[in-house]
């Protein structure tokens, strides 16, 4: 792909718009750069950019713009309805998101992964089995370092393994990953999306380009993942905790098997350290995907062996009087904090909320019901989620996060957990969900004595 010359409309400056605009200016092409953010909110992003020729559009987005580059490359929060994208599309203007601009400059197979839930832990598992079998993988997209750092960076390496969502697959017309894996598929983003099959279709274009040399490597127990089995160009991989399978992966009494082509490999898992049907679910789909690129079962099986988990997924902060302090910020929606609650049988202080992406609440009732003490809810979802979720336990506004944890230490009481996993994505009140969940840590870090 020539970009010297070229006219391109870079949308967004945040992570993704930084990354394209530096590779893009480098390359030679023409870059203008719009956000609708004014040059004082961007000017750490612009530092960034320092002395590259770009052309910038803060604080608005111009339609002649859109209407006359070469190429528009749109930053995933940028929905797809955006009025002035709808006008260049009309135009005839090319317009493609990140990972699709970075997958053409992408020459090593591409292992790339959807899903509701578990997305991250599987991107970052089967980066650490790759390294673990001798592999030097690039790991990024929508788990923080976007795709594109990798071409303007040249650095050789073996394998490219992309956490993908649903709004980086909107703009895509080559992206072809040699495994596509889907975990799952629960209620989230229909803030963005009116309704789920919008989101389910964004979804499943995670297959639309591969061939039968590739793998899709589906979760046959979730039914809406399932659903994507039968109309798949590459050859299907199925994996289950439900069913033995002649061929794809699965899991039985503690035991996982992989069997491909006459060949299978088992691996028991009591020695795993992320524990969970959710997580035995992303050890399968990381070793599944591993296997069929190449790597060693032997070696895999030790990498799965020492990895311990995530960051902001279900860390334990600290033990403070008996009680347990959980921060789970990750958990940015229902399907998710659903998993967290089970891990616990009861005497739980939920603390919940923030941006309300407009799904229901009502499938944590059941949960909340049985094994929640005391519900404390923040942000702007905290009255839909009142209204849905109230009745069920002893509920409590907080008008800060801070404020939350402190009615949460006077609450709980000793063998009591307490849980930060708030079912929305954060930027109501922050700038994202580590943000969110190191402004959790310090003020659990700053609780003192029993305040009872
Ligand atoms: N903006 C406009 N006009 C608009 C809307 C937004 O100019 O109409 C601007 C905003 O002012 C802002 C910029 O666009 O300056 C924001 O762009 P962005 O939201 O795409 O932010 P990035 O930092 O580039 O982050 C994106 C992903 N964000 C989203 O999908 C919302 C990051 O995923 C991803 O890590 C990053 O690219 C690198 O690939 C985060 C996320 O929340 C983790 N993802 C969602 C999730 O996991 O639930 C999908």
């Amino acid at each position: 792909m020539n970009l010297t010359n070229k006219t391109i409309l870079v949308v967004g400056l945040a992570r993704t718009g930084v990354a394209c605009a530096r590779f893009l200016a480098k390359a030679g092409a023409r870059v203008t750069v719009t956000d609708m953010k004014n040059a004082d909110q961007l000017a750490g992003q612009m530092a960034e950019l320092a002395g590259l020729p770009i052309t910038w559009e803060l604080g608005r987005h111009e339609e002649t713009s859109f209407l006359t580059s070469d190429l528009v490359v749109v930053s995933p929060g940028i929905p797809m309805e955006h009025p002035l994208l709808l006008k260049a599309k009309e135009a005839g203007r090319e317009i493609v998101s990140e990972v699709e601009l970075a997958s053409r400059f992408c020459t090593v197979p591409l292992i790339a992964i959807t899903g509701t839930n578990g997305k991250t832990t599987t991107t970052t598992l089967i980066g650490e089995i790759f390294k673990g079998c001798g592999y030097l993988p690039f790991v990024g997209g929508n788990i923080g370092t976007p795709l594109i750092e990798l071409a303007e960076s040249g650095e050789q390496v073996d394998f490219v393994v992309a956490e993908i969502s649903s709004f980086q697959l909107e703009w895509i017309t080559s992206f072809r990953p040699s495994v596509a894996i889907l975990l799952n598929i629960t209620e989230d983003h229909l803030d963005r999306y009116r309704e789920m099959p919008a989101y389910m279709a964004a979804k499943g274009r995670i297959f639309e380009n591969q061939t039968k040399d590739d793998f899709a490597l589906i979760n046959i127990d979730d039914p809406l993942a399932a659903g994507f089995a039968g109309s798949l160009k590459a050859r299907l991989f199925p994996m289950s905790q439900k069913q033995e399978l002649a061929q794809g992966i699965f899991h039985q009494n503690g035991v996982i098997t992989f069997r491909h082509d006459g060949e299978e490999e088992r691996f028991p898992t009591e020695n795993f350290r992320l524990k969970g049907a959710h997580n035995t679910e992303n050890i399968m789909a990381a070793l599944a995907a591993t296997l069929l690129s190449g790597c060693d079962a032997t070696r895999a099986q030790a990498a799965v062996t020492s990895f311990s988990g995530l960051r902001h997924r279900m860390e334990l902060v600290r033990t403070l009087n008996g009680v347990a302090w959980y921060e789970d910020s990750k958990g940015t929606n229902v399907g998710s904090v659903v998993k967290s609650l089970e891990s616990f049988p009861g005497n739980i202080t939920l603390i919940a909320g923030g941006k309300d992406k407009g799904g229901s609440y009502t499938p944590l009732a059941p949960l909340v019901k049985e094994r929640v003490a005391h519900l404390i809810l923040i942000g702007e979802a905290r009255e839909r989620m009142h209204a849905a979720l109230g009745s069920f336990t002893d509920s409590h506004f907080a008008p800060t996060l801070e404020e939350a944890v402190s009615q949460a230490h006077r609450l709980t009481t000793p063998g009591g957990v307490v849980l930060f996993s708030p079912a929305c994505s954060s930027f109501d009140m922050f700038v994202d969900y580590e943000d969110r969940a190191n402004r959790f840590i310090s003020a659990v870090q700053g609780l003192e004595g029993d305040p009872r």
